[in-house]
């Protein structure tokens, strides 16, 4: 080997060393993710879309987030009707009310490792208004039923 095919070497070496580190370290776990609220119509009567039986989950339901570096979490509401909020209890961030089609940027550093809950944490509501067809919906919404799991790794 003369000194030229060494010096290629080394520069080879080095760059796969810098890109997996950097892969390891950056790329591994994301430090920013998207949920979403969003509502499930089914069909009722005629196919007719069921108001009243609308349903409503976070998506994904799933997030990973690192140990011990600022993440970013952005909220996003699709519901149209109801105001919803996020929250992981176990680390005390909750967003303000989202109003229909809002969004929140919420950023924190997790201070513990393993899987823990996210929620909403609003109180049984009811909604009541009129239709495109004058008639009257009401509609229990269950905010205890939005759950998710967040997974802190290092
Ligand atoms: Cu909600």
């Amino acid at each position: 080997m003369n000194k030229k095919s060494i010096l290629i070497s080394a520069i080879v070496a080095g760059a796969v060393i810098t890109i997996s580190v950097a892969y390891f370290a950056f790329a591994s776990a994301p430090q920013a993710v998207v949920v979403r609220m969003v509502t499930y119509n089914p069909s009722g009567k005629n196919d007719m879309v069921a108001t009243p039986l609308e349903q409503r989950h976070w998506t994904p339901d799933n997030i990973q987030l690192r140990l011990g570096v600022p993440n970013t979490i952005a909220i996003v509401s699709n519901d149209d009707i109801e105001v919803h909020q996020f929250s992981i209890p176990a680390f005390n961030v909750t967003t303000p009310p989202l109003k229909p089609f809002n969004s929140y940027s919420l950023t924190f550093t997790p201070t513990k490792a393993g899987t823990f809950k996210f929620i909403d944490p609003r109180p049984e509501e009811n909604y009541t208004w009129t239709d495109y067809r004058g008639v009257q919906i009401n509609q229990a919404v269950n905010h205890s039923s939005e759950i998710g799991t967040v997974e802190v790794k290092p």
